[in-house]
């Protein structure tokens, strides 16, 4: 039945139509329609600091549960601070809908208010991205970019809102359930087939998985799909690529492996564009979301490619696994190998210690680590730079978001807020320096305003420390300038802001700062006076063969 609505109202039923709870926010002119719309309705407007927050809250959102989060900003400076946020998102395969006001169209070209082409801005950094035309049709782009969002390669997408519209009654036909969700494209029986003939011919198959699979769901199906077809399979999430620390010596399983299998993972930098060290004769088979990404690496890798098919990942991944019985060998040793190097640390990590008052990181994630596995769910957040790089590789947890392949720094902390929105009642720690832990700090605000605790870990080297040891390799030692900060008492920025705060300067004294910092029921900052190491090295880097 077609009714009369206000635009606003218009979005913000179909908001809750498609499943959506919370709205990571932050307030403005152009979108004050739509706040008033949200009083109508179930929606929780989760208010932030700075509009990059509201996007990657969305972004942590979406990660972790598979649904599009949605950050809703407003326009002109409003959506200009939200964009660069996308990026991570769009690294990471993340599904989630940026709505942003927009000034009137009665005034778009004129010098209107906080003018800016928003669509235009954001589009290389969305899925999709364009200004809303009619108020008649906005239920229906709202639910475009929710399909649009999670179909295919899941990433982010962005509706600008122009006021006028929003402003404005129209008649609106209700949009169907279906409308939201796009259709899966399977992989197909025979195509199936082909890749495990593959897989059964080869010696030593590998499957590296792309971003989206780095969801418990995408553990367990690829836990099952290595079982099924005698492969291991590993999730490739970092901006390190093959040279990530969280791979253990795992670089010398990728050097031995005669086929490796690319599941929704772009053949790009962190593949070393297929150039990895291998045996001679290695082939390579993919199958991806996007038919541009195939035909990229058809031109790349030219004959290595001996297989690549359009499908979306997880269903792929349940038809290989249903038709694999049968087809392949298990190579229990080879799986076996592969585990034992994608685990495989240095036993020395476990003396490293700091000199007096300044712990080394591992000391830090020795007392943490144990903590992390008390709780099978607990949210692990790890930020980038070297300090974080220790996190990543010397802490496990089945649910862990990292900055991902963008390799942006700065988004733990929103990240640690919309876990809690996401998980009730287990722990949440984010993992970061010093440096990062400036860019949002703010949102311990937002935290303790809306009672949504977690603990973040901070190691202050004073440094800008990845930058740092990057100035010493390629321009030498006297030449490192510009990267220091100060040793500055994040904690007690976090306790002025409400929360928790601990300071660290011993190793004996972690173990309890981080049981007060959890059990204070509050966000959390436990800052860990550390000395600055590199992050760690990759392991068994083998020349290939
Ligand atoms: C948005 C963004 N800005 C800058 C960088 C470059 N960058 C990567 S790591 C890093 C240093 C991080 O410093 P800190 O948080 O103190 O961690 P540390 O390396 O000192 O442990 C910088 C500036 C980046 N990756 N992303
Ligand atoms: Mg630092």
């Amino acid at each position: 039945m077609t009714t009369t609505k206000r635009g606003a109202d218009i979005v913000m039923r179909a908001l809750e139509d498609a499943g959506c709870t919370r709205v990571f926010t932050l307030s403005g002119n152009h979108i004050m329609s739509l706040f008033d719309a949200a009083l109508e309705t179930s929606l929780d407007l989760v208010h932030v600091r700075q509009e990059a927050a509201a996007v990657h809250m969305a972004d942590a959102w979406g990660r972790l549960t598979g649904t599009p989060g949605v950050a809703m900003v407003t326009g002109g400076p409003g959506h200009a601070n939200a964009v660069p946020a996308l990026f991570t998102a769009r690294g990471q395969d993340s599904p989630l809908v940026l709505l942003s006001g927009h000034g009137a169209t009665t005034e778009i070209g004129r010098g209107g208010f906080q003018e800016l082409a928003q669509a235009a801005m954001a589009a290389p950094l969305a899925k999709a991205s364009w200004m809303a035309t009619r108020t008649e049709t906005l239920g229906e782009d709202v639910a475009r970019a929710f399909r649009i969002a999670r179909s295919g390669r899941p990433g982010p997408v962005h509706l600008s809102l122009p006021s006028d519209l929003l402003d404005a009654h129209a008649p609106c036909a209700p949009v169907g359930a279906e409308d939201f969700v796009a259709n899966q494209v399977e992989l197909t029986a025979p195509a199936a087939d082909a890749v495990l003939a593959l897989i059964a011919a080869a010696e030593r198959p590998l499957l590296i998985a792309g971003p989206s699979l780095a969801t418990r769901r995408g553990s367990e199906l690829l836990a099952q799909l290595g079982a099924a077809c005698g492969m291991p399979a590993v999730v490739l999430e970092s901006p390190r690529g093959v040279a990530d620390a969280t791979l253990g010596a795992f670089a010398a399983v990728i050097a031995r492996a005669d086929l490796i299998v690319l599941l929704a993972k772009p053949l790009d930098f962190t593949l070393k564009f297929g150039d990895l060290p291998g045996p001679a004769g290695r082939r390579w088979a993919m199958i991806d979301p996007e038919g541009a990404i195939l035909d990229r690496a058809a031109r790349e890798a030219a004959a290595r490619l001996a297989f690549a098919c359009v499908a979306d990942a997880y269903p792929a991944a349940q038809t290989l696994i249903a038709r694999a019985p049968g087809r392949s060998t298990p190579r229990a040793a080879w799986r076996a190998e592969a585990a034992a190097r994608l685990y495989d640390r240095p036993a020395a990590w476990e003396g490293l210690r700091g000199a007096a008052g300044r712990l080394h990181p591992a000391e830090v994630f020795r007392a943490l680590r144990p903590v992390v596995a008390a709780d099978p769910e607990t949210v692990l957040i790890c930020d980038g730079g070297e300090f974080a790089q220790w996190g990543q590789s010397m802490l496990r947890a089945p649910r862990r978001l990292i900055n991902g392949v963008g390799g942006s720094i700065g988004a733990s902390l929103p990240f640690a807020l919309a876990a809690r929105c996401v998980e009730p009642r287990a722990p949440v720690f984010a993992v970061l320096g010093d440096g990062t832990f400036g860019f949002h700090m703010a949102e311990f605000e937002t935290a303790v305003r809306r009672s949504l605790p977690f603990v973040a870990i901070v190691g202050t080297d004073a440094r800008w420390n990845a930058e740092y040891n990057l100035q010493i390799r390629d321009y030498g030692a006297n030449r490192a300038r510009g990267c220091d900060l100060d040793r500055t008492r994040y904690d007690l920025v976090a306790a002025a802001l409400g929360g928790h705060g601990e300071l660290v300067e011993r190793a004996d004294d972690l173990p309890g700062a981080i049981a007060r910092a959890m059990a204070s029921g509050k966000p959390a900052c436990v800052n860990v006076m550390i000395e600055s190491a590199a992050a760690p090295a990759l392991r068994g880097e083998a020349a290939g063969g």
